[in-house]
């Protein structure tokens, strides 16, 4: 079955949003394999954002995303990886959709709110950088088998 990691930024820690941003998955049907409230170091912050270290904005991104805690979260479904993009919307919310986690809360393309794995390949080494083996839940639902 798909995975996908997905993490709620300190911004989305520090604006009390963690149960809003969790339940829009648990309500699509997706199921959660995985969870820690956790600091960020520069090494972990700096692997997680390795594809953009040459951007001008990657100082940045490592200051904030170890700013503060984070939900890391892995999460399990049929086309996961792509359905968790479109929950979570664009990357800038000033552009967002409404009806998505970025369009309904945020203002502001360095403070998204929450992070998800672009590409399937991406979702496998992200998950292997932020979990080991150990903490990842391998279960399904049984009375609601066809929600996955
Ligand atoms: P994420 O990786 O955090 O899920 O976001 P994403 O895929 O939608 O966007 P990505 O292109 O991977 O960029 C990673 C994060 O960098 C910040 N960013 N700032 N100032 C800028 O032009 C700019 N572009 C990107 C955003 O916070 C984005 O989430
Ligand atoms: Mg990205």
């Amino acid at each position: 079955m798909e995975r996908t990691f997905l993490a709620i930024k300190p911004d989305g820690v520090q604006r009390k949003l963690i149960g809003e941003i969790i339940k829009r998955f648990e309500t699509k049907g997706f199921t959660l394999v995985g969870l820690k409230f956790m600091s960020v170091n520069r090494e972990l912050a700096e692997q997680h954002y390795d594809v953009h270290k040459e951007r001008p904005f990657f100082g940045n991104l490592v200051e904030f995303i170890t700013s503060g805690p984070i939900i890391a979260m892995v999460w399990e479904g049929d086309g996961v990886v792509s359905a968790a993009r479109k929950v979570i919307g664009a990357t800038n919310p000033l552009t967002a959709e409404p009806g998505t986690i970025r369009g309904d809360y945020g203002a502001n393309i360095g403070r998204n709110l929450i992070h998800g794995s672009d590409a399937i390949e991406t979702a496998q080494r992200e998950i292997a950088l932020w979990f080991k083996d150990e903490e990842l839940v391998n279960w399904q639902p049984t009375l609601t088998a066809w929600i996955y």
